[in-house]
């Protein structure tokens, strides 16, 4: 008979606590959190459609980005997970224009602050595509027993204690790193636990796939324009043409470069000149995963862990995926800078 004994999230967490010394289970129970309201978001997600939550909410986020429903849920689950765990004392929301602190005595003492998207990928929603939630977590840099401040979310990605993803696609999945490799954890409905299915995750050193909007092609920096042609063109040595696949969804395009091999790059546009991305909840927490599965991120020319933020919502053009694919388009990037 086989038996069927996954390890689960929150055994993971546990035994993992150990790298870190004087760990007290403050992250661990944060983490935790997280994987609730992942599992409540998650449920929610399965069942648009035959409940109301399809649509939009008739609001427009701090971007001027129209809110859907399942936006605002997920902001509003995320938030009422992370209050009680105790062990946050404030957030950064993509659906937020300022920061969201946390004022019970309790969540005042709590030592970290999270950058969330709650729910990533919104142009999918309505249409049954792979969705997720980002989340970053940092130490906080004002004193414990008061409310948390705005420097506290402006540090460098560097300085990240844990960051991940969750992705509402066929399963529902999370991919978490402290610092020490990556590991998924696949949603098994059956039990209602987060099971150990892709422990410690290396991406490949090389890939053939690259993910960009190519409807946006005429806008491109010229270095972006060539490596694309570069991607199209037949050489059998590197295994050129690559594949193109664009979900439009950054965690599903990621997670499935980072499984196979590939490029996920998000550049400078008509429309969005700085990029689309935000550096504080969608860029950082996908570098620091990457780095930590041996790929690499960045803004076409710097190490996106390194940039200081200037404000909670800042963007950035984003290069993300196996290393000697960002080291190409980088390459590219340098070659025709002035063009
Ligand atoms: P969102 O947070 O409003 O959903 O926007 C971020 C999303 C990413 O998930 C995705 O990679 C990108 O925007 C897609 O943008 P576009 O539709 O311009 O290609
Ligand atoms: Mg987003």
């Amino acid at each position: 008979m086989n038996i069927y004994f996954p390890k689960t999230l929150n055994e993971f967490i546990i035994e993992r606590q150990a790298e870190f010394p004087y760990a007290r289970g403050e992250l661990s129970r944060l983490l935790h959190h997280i994987g609730i309201a992942a599992k409540v978001v998650g449920k929610k997600v399965n069942k648009a459609g035959l409940v109301d939550i399809l649509g939009h909410a008739g609001n427009m986020n701090v971007q001027g980005e129209d809110q859907m429903k399942l936006d605002v849920f997920a902001d509003i689950q995320f938030r009422a997970a992370l209050k009680a765990s105790g062990e946050c004392c404030g957030i950064a929301s993509e659906e937020n224009k300022d920061i969201v602190t946390f004022d019970t005595d309790l969540a005042m003492d709590a030592k970290y602050i999270v950058a969330i998207d709650p729910l990533d990928g919104s142009s999918n929603i309505d249409v049954n595509v792979s969705i997720g939630t980002i989340f970053s977590i940092y130490r906080r840099l004002s004193e414990r027993g008061t409310r948390a401040v705005m420097d506290d979310f402006l540090q460098p990605g560097t300085e990240q204690v844990a960051a991940g993803y969750i992705i509402y696609g066929s399963s529902t999945v999370l991919v978490y790193t402290t610092g020490h490799g990556v590991n998924a954890f696949t949603l098994d409905p059956s039990i209602g636990e987060f099971c150990l299915s892709h422990p410690n995750i290396r991406t490949p050193d090389d890939g053939t796939i690259y993910s960009i909007n190519e409807g946006n092609y005429t806008h491109f920096p010229m270095g972006v324009k060539k490596y694309i042609k570069y991607c199209q063109e037949r050489d059998e040595a590197t295994n050129r043409p690559y594949t193109s696949r664009y979900i439009g969804s950054l965690v599903a395009d990621f997670h499935r470069n980072l499984l196979k091999g590939g490029i996920y790059i998000y550049p400078p546009t008509e429309k969005n000149p700085e990029g689309k991305l935000r550096l504080l909840y969608e860029c950082n927490p996908i570098a620091f995963v990457a780095e930590q599965a041996g790929g690499k991120a960045t803004d076409g020319f710097q190490r996106v862990l390194e940039i200081k933020p200037l404000s909670l919502h800042q963007r950035l053009p984003f290069y993300t995926g196996c290393k000697k694919m960002v080291d190409k388009v980088e390459e590219f990037l340098r070659a025709y800078s002035e063009a």
